[in-house]
């Protein structure tokens, strides 16, 4: 701790450091963490969501004004049509599965929009019944549309335009009353819909008209629809038009703030929303800020912080020469792994509160701790006793989370207590009592309900099973949070990549045996690869036009802004996946991505639209 805090205190200014946190720090682990970060001085609180969700974040808060889905549990088994856009609930959500059988059971349609024909979606059986798990059972999925990595925009476009020729032909398939009374630019969008060609959006989404018109269909039978996505999404230049988009297909139906419709971002990390309802975010807003310097009497930095691409330039240029990590792996999460290496070898001290060994405690500043803490799934007993924390999921319920195993040993401290131990020791004077708060994680969730709306009576309610909803106002159909104070449509162009010949879309994704950067095994048995990693899948069309054979020894070369990046040695890997795109598996992807390769607004990496040629060793 008094590392730390010689280090922090030598910085010229607070500026200098970086405060990454992964979403599975607890609620309570991240409030007060936010909270050192601001008396220390900064708002650099970079963290997992800028490369996951933030795209949502932004996409969804301009149009709806809100940053987080609007359906529940009971919403999505009682919706009548689910898309589903660049998300693999398969390997990655599978308890997801059996919401959509339910909801399928119910007589509710389902359309996968995805490159690949993810098995997890084309053959399943419920693994609570006999013979569960994937396998030969039957398909959860009604309509597959096999389109173009990076081409939803122009996919969501068409079938937008579909829904309004269809009632400007005199069919009923809008919600006029909700389009009158809630929505802003409905005219605007109109235009720019109707004029968009045809020719365009078949060639740009890969889909055909018939194709398109099948999933209008649907979308026109369904009086109550839901947009789940995920990664596939949120992870390209335009993913914010993604978002957009999906959002406004919704709203021109009505689809918003009723039961069994709504916009779903299924997230990752367990408590990756809890902890931006928490404050972990370099951009929080004015009134979050005003509530903590009300509530701890002291003046919070307001000018905004360093996000996960701008804290690498940052120690890149030296700028940056702390670096801490509430949990992650951030050398091996982020993009351009070479550069983001060289980034923290730059840094003072590197600091990792970790539960397991990982390769960022191998690439470490002039100075590096590993701060081993308690897991979730370990006991935490304080002063005052055993400690229960609390996390957010994804549609907003706030609930406990209890460690029920002994502690692999009695020297580890709790994520709330480290911070505590680096609060002592940096900050004179503070105005927080932080021993006495992190005794009893009690006085910890009153200061949040002293600070963060939505949480009162919260050490009650958190104690109910099942926990309690966070409001959201997109339920309630209320937009005043937005600028015009109604749900916007927007104009959206596509990403306007190009690819010359010989060259191919790349799209990083992960495998069924890991979890982000922890890899538990070789294989991604649904996808029927066994005991291999660097693997390149291709359309089979492909790889005849540039003589490849299966399993053939490749390299890859990335191509942005005229700088090449190389992985070499990869298996080539004929698959079901359209023309001109590839995939491979993050993170051994990572250094093909370049760190100036980002989503437009949200900054998120754009580590599924990665240009790429393929060379035969
Ligand atoms: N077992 C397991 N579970 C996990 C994780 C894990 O690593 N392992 N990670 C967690 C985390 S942090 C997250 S964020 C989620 C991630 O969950 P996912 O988003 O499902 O994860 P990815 O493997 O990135 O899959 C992206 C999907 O989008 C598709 N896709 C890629 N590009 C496009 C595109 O341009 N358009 C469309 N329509 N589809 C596209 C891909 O084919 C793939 O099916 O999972 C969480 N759950
Ligand atoms: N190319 C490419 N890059 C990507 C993605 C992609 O699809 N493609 N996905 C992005 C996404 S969606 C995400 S969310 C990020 C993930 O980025 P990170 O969250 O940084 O990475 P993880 O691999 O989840 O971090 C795992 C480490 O967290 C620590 N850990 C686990 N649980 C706890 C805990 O309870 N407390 C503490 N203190 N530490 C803990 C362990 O030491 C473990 O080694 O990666 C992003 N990077
Ligand atoms: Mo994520």
């Amino acid at each position: 701790m008094t590392l730390i805090a010689d280090n922090l205190k030598q910085l010229e200014s607070a500026d200098q450091a970086a405060f990454y946190t992964s979403g599975r720090t607890s609620n309570e682990a991240a409030f007060l963490y936010q909270l050192f970060v601001r008396q220390f001085g900064t708002n650099n609180l970079p963290d997992c969501s800028n490369m996951c969700h933030e795209s949502s974040g932004v996409g969804l808060s301009e149009t709806i004004g809100i940053g987080k889905g609007s359906v529940s549990l009971d919403d999505l088994e009682h919706s009548e049509a689910i898309f589903i856009f660049g998300q693999n609930p398969g390997s990655n959500h599978p308890r997801m599965l059996s919401s959509l059988q339910a909801a399928k059971r119910q007589g509710a349609k389902i359309v996968a929009i995805n490159p690949l024909d993810e098995t997890g979606l084309k053959r399943f059986k419920n693994p609570q019944q006999i013979n569960g798990v994937i396998g030969t059972g039957t398909a959860l999925r009604d309509l597959y549309l096999p389109i173009k990595i990076n081409g939803d925009v122009p996919f969501l476009k068409g079938l937008c335009k579909v829904l309004l020729e269809r009632q400007e032909n005199g069919q009923q398939v809008l919600d006029n009353d909700f389009i009158h009374h809630y929505c802003h630019n409905f005219d605007g969008f109109k235009d720019d819909i109707l004029n968009t060609l045809w020719a365009d959006i078949e060639l740009h989404s890969g889909l055909t008209k018939t194709q398109i018109n099948q999933a209008a269909d649907i979308a026109c039978d369904s009086k109550k629809t839901i947009c789940c996505w995920a990664m596939g999404m949120t992870q390209h230049k335009n993913a914010v038009a993604n978002i957009q988009l999906m959002t406004n297909f919704l709203m021109l139906q009505g689809n918003l703030g009723k039961p069994g419709a709504g916009v779903c971002p299924v997230r990752g990390h367990s408590n990756v929303q809890g902890d931006r309802t928490m404050g972990i975010w370099e951009k929080a807003s004015d009134s979050f800020l005003d509530s903590l310097e009300k509530e701890f009497n002291f003046k919070s930095p307001r000018k905004h912080g360093l996000d996960v691409i701008n804290s690498i330039e940052a120690m890149h240029q030296k700028k940056a020469k702390v670096f801490i990590g509430m949990g992650g792996n951030f050398v091996s999460a982020t993009p351009d792994t070479e550069y983001t290496a060289n980034a923290l070898r730059n840094c003072n001290l590197t600091v990792h509160i970790s539960t397991k060994l990982n390769r960022s405690h191998l690439i470490h500043g002039k100075k590096a701790l590993i701060l081993p803490c308690l897991g979730r799934s370990e006991k935490d007993i304080q002063t005052s006793g055993e400690q229960f924390i609390s996390v957010e999921n994804s549609m907003g319920v706030v609930h406990q989370s209890h460690g029920h195993l002994e502690p692999h040993s009695d020297k580890l401290l709790s994520e709330p207590k480290i911070v505590a131990g680096i609060a002592n020791a940096t900050l004179k004077n503070s105005t927080v009592n932080w021993t006495k708060l992190t005794d009893n994680y009690d006085l910890i969730r009153d200061k949040i309900e002293a600070t963060i709306t939505g949480f009162d009576n919260f050490n009650k309610r958190v104690r109910i099973k099942g926990g309690f909803y966070l409001p959201n106002n997109a339920r309630e159909n209320d937009f005043s949070p937005t600028e015009t104070g109604k749900a916007n449509f927007s104009l959206n162009k596509p990403s306007g990549i190009k690819l010359k010949k010989n060259e191919f879309m790349m799209m990083t994704i992960r495998t069924h045996d890991q979890y982000n950067t922890t890899i538990y095994g070789l294989n991604d048995r649904y996808r029927g690869v066994l005991n291999e990693r660097r693997v390149i899948f291709m359309n089979a069309n492909d790889m005849s036009l540039l003589g490849l054979k299966r399993l053939d020894l490749v390299d890859l070369t990335s191509h942005f802004n005229n700088e090449k990046r190389q992985a070499r040695g990869f298996l080539v890997v004929p698959y079901n996946i359209p023309k001109q795109c590839t995939a491979t598996y993050f993170p051994e992807a990572n250094v093909l991505v370049s760190i100036k390769s980002k989503a437009n607004i949200s900054n998120t990496p754009a580590s599924k639209t990665v240009i790429i040629t393929v060379k035969k060793r």
